[in-house]
């Protein structure tokens, strides 16, 4: 197909369009990309139009809207949206934009409402996105009906939830079978959210996206977590030894007597699941590797789980641990601007100072989070200079943002118009 069948002859991002194509059919696998990739205002655009309001994205958990009217916000580029629990106890999502003149609707991260209720002029909507008043005047002809919010393609399978901006919406099915399965021992429905954060970090989403995909810079860079993570992806990461196939036997058959999943399944390069061991001692990602909350989750016997890992691209990855869990999300703001959030998630009947105190339970992955944000951001600064050009990936120390920036190609690529093979 011609790559700009699709695009209007008067859309200003139509050369960037072309020459994107271009970079992506001649980019060396196995490289960093291009410059303008990663600070390039039009590029940035364009991905957020084929990536971003295109494919599913992680928006939250469905234990932050356990009750009708609970209401969680985000934002995909330039997109407001808002997912809410409705009366049916279903999870809906719309554009959180207003049919009378635009005004975003709910303008919190996160809330509990009867109606949703525009703050400009009170137009008032159900929570299954009809027009229910439009005040007093808006003539006889009007049609309450033709006015609701616009939906947005909502999906959940084991407490996560995704939206997708698509018109048309891709697959998902398979993925969130997955999660039923990996995710049924966690009651996932009677979690919450224990402590959260945002951070801002001034680095292409991509940048963000590649440093977690490796740990080729975790012992540089992550004394705090390395009490408890394993360096090693999985028993296939090329660099696994022979204690660490032994050790993740061993675990293996505990896990295997308690009934949690475990075993690898990759579904596309998109999403990936896979229970590994944390270091043999440690069962939890604390200070001292032990548990950051005393209750545990779920129906679990054990704290001495590992860790559940989640990959979803193109914008979140996950720690599911027995006793607690880690939940992040990317959202690009900007060429060079992501906003990460975090989410540590704990049973929800464990208490507050009684069970975990948050401080501590945040102590790993804040410290984390942060020296990442400094690699993204140094990473940033260098790519920017006119010296930079692509630099070679390591097979074995960075497979995982291989895959992802193949991924990220073909993706683009293809939802660009374009589906010719790559070059090697
Ligand atoms: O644990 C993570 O989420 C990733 C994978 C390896 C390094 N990094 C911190
Ligand atoms: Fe929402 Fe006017 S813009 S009521
Ligand atoms: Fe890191």
């Amino acid at each position: 197909m011609d790559p700009l069948s699709s695009a209007r002859l008067d859309d200003p991002l139509t050369p960037a369009r072309e020459a994107t194509v271009e970079m992506l059919q001649q980019r060396r696998r196995h490289f960093s990309l291009p410059q303008p990739f990663y600070n390039d205002e039009r590029l940035f655009r364009l991905e957020m139009q084929e990536i971003f309001e295109k494919e599913w994205l992680f928006a939250g958990m469905t234990c932050e809207i356990p009750a009708k009217g609970n209401f969680i916000t985000l934002e995909v580029g330039d997109n407001p949206v808002v997912i809410v629990r409705g009366n049916d106890g279903d999870v809906h999502a719309f554009h959180n934009v207003c049919r009378h003149r635009g005004s975003r609707l709910c303008v919190t991260d996160k809330g509990k409402v009867a109606k949703l209720v525009c703050p400009y002029h009170q137009w008032t909507y159900e929570l299954d996105g009809r027009l229910l008043f439009a005040g007093s005047d808006m003539g006889k002809e009007f049609d309450l009906s033709a006015h609701g919010l616009k939906p947005v393609h909502v999906r959940t399978g084991g407490g996560f939830i995704f939206v997708s901006l698509a018109d048309e919406a891709p697959e998902i099915d398979g993925f969130l079978e997955a999660l039923d399965h990996y995710l049924a021992p966690y009651d996932m429905a009677n979690l919450k959210v224990a402590v959260e954060s945002s951070i801002v970090e001034q680095a292409n989403w991509k940048l963000v996206l590649e440093n977690n995909r490796e740990c080729y810079h975790c012992n540089g860079a992550h004394p705090e977590l390395l009490n408890s993570l394993q360096e090693f992806d999985d028993t296939d990461d090329p660099r696994a030894t022979p204690a660490y196939k032994a050790l993740v036997a061993r675990k293996q058959a505990d896990w295997e007597a308690q009934g949690v999943p475990f075993t690898l399944t990759r579904l596309e390069r998109r999403n990936r699941l896979t229970r590994t061991p944390l270091l043999d001692g440690a069962v939890s990602m604390t200070m001292d590797g032990k548990q950051a909350c005393q209750k545990l989750m779920g129906n679990l016997q054990s704290a001495d789980l590992g860790s559940l890992r989640i990959l979803h691209l193109p914008n979140s990855w996950n720690h599911f641990m027995g006793d607690h869990a880690v939940v992040f999300r990317v959202m690009p703001l900007g060429p060079q601007q992501t906003v990460v959030t975090t989410k540590w998630l704990v049973h929800k009947d464990a208490m507050e100072e009684v069970d975990y105190v948050p401080e501590q339970m945040r102590k790993v992955w804040d410290a984390t989070n942060d020296q990442d944000r400094r690699l993204a951001e140094e990473n940033q600064r260098g790519i920017n200079s006119k010296a930079y050009q692509p630099g070679p990936y390591s097979e074995t120390y960075e497979f995982g943002v291989i895959d992802f920036i193949d991924w990220y190609s073909e993706r683009m690529l293809e939802n660009l118009g374009n589906t010719a093979p790559q070059l090697r």
